[in-house]
């Protein structure tokens, strides 16, 4: 259940109530797309780093080690270690990012395994099989990403298939949440908007879905190579048209500012690669701007990545210190440098959360938007 808390504009400081707890938002939701944040990062970790939800992806966990197995062993919680809010994400957009030989048809996907190359079929009723099997706080409805760009006719027939999925897709749910031997009989279901970058597609694709009464929304499709001014134009044009009282997820986004301006249009749940992928090259998150710790200035410098960073990496370790373990290949320079980049973003939704509370969001937004995206 969606709390709205205050509004500021059209940004929104809200309270998500789930079976695993409470979410507050706006959040950002930590990726651990095969039950493991990647960098070395444990579910304790990611306590300390202030992660309220984490995120999993039902392809990779059907692939390996199984949703079957996962469910045997009591569900994803049980098996990461993990108490809070777990997402699961379809496998819609991962069929089409990372599978090859994909043939879609009205029923599903068949598409080869990027582990051993095996035959799978997805399909909007299989998608919601694993992911009840894993038991997720939130399930995501099967969708299609269509590329960008796609031409405005395939968008519509895509978007419209996209809808009919997500009706079996919730039938689907409810049967399984109302089976004996479910693993987590209150799983949520949040639909997916697509329609590409054609506003009126999603404003009507948006509508037809928030009819269908689901736990949340989500604006897919986007930050798959299309200009910002799109992103944004677009969750402006479907905003309206979202259900007041349910959370709204952008998928897959972004960089802090990108985050901001999302939060800005509406926006209360986030996830991204891009804090631990950019950790792991060495790419840190300041509250002055992203700074490449591989940089020679760095050599002797004693201070902390961030002076104004609490993160466990910070309290302890030097940007020297860092520097080297990444230059000497260490393991523990990816972990030190992941835990900073996450706790950052963590602290940044804490940091909106806080200005929406005191009123103050459109000053945080004018005085970081574009600051935190700078390398410096
Ligand atoms: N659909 C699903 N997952 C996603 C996306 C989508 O469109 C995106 C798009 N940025 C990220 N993850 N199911
Ligand atoms: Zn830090």
């Amino acid at each position: 259940m969606y709390q709205l808390i205050k509004n500021e504009g059209t940004a929104r400081r809200g309270r998500f109530e789930t079976v695993h707890g409470i979410v507050q938002t706006p959040a950002f939701m930590n990726v651990g797309t095969s039950a493991a944040i990647k960098g070395g990062i444990s579910s304790y970790d990611l306590v300390d780093l202030k992660c309220q939800v984490e995120l999993c992806n039902t392809y990779h966990l059907h692939v390996r080690p199984g949703d079957e197995l996962i469910r045997r062993l009591g569900g994803l919680h049980k098996f990461m270690g993990w108490e809070r809010p777990i997402l699961t994400d379809s496998g819609g957009f991962q069929v089409f990012s990372l599978a090859k030989l994909r043939k879609i048809d009205e029923e599903g996907v068949t598409f080869s395994s990027h582990v051993d190359g095996k035959r799978i079929f997805m399909s909007p009723e299989i998608s919601m099989q694993i992911q009840s099997n894993l038991g997720s706080t939130i399930a995501m409805a099967f969708d299609e990403c269509v590329e960008n760009p796609s031409t405005r006719e395939y968008s519509a027939r895509s978007c419209a298939r996209t809808t009919r999925w997500l009706i079996r897709c919730k039938e689907e749910m409810a049967r399984l949440n109302s089976l004996s031997e479910t693993i987590n009989p209150y799983q949520m279901l949040f639909g997916i908007n697509q329609g590409c970058v054609y506003d009126d597609l999603r404003i009507e694709h948006m509508k037809e879905i928030a009819e269908l009464d689901l736990d949340g929304y989500a604006i897919g499709g986007l930050a798959v190579g299309e200009p910002a001014e799109d992103m944004y134009r677009i969750i402006s044009s479907v905003e309206p048209h979202m259900p007041a009282n349910k959370p709204r997820y952008l998928m897959g986004v972004g960089t802090p500012g990108n985050i901001i301006e999302a939060v800005s249009r509406g926006v209360d749940l986030f996830d991204c690669v891009m804090p631990s992928r950019n950790a792991r090259h060495g790419h840190l998150n300041t509250w002055s701007g992203i700074r490449n710790i591989m940089n020679a200035k760095y050599a002797e410098d004693l201070s902390p990545i961030d002076p104004d960073c609490g993160c466990p990496t910070c309290q302890r370790h030097s940007r020297a210190y860092l520097r080297h373990l990444f230059k000497a290949n260490e393991l523990l320079a990816m972990r030190l440098a992941v835990m900073h980049n996450l706790y950052f973003y963590n602290t940044l939704m804490e940091r909106i959360r806080e200005a929406l509370d005191n009123g103050t969001f459109k000053e945080f937004h004018d005085q970081y938007v574009e600051l935190l995206d700078t390398r410096i």
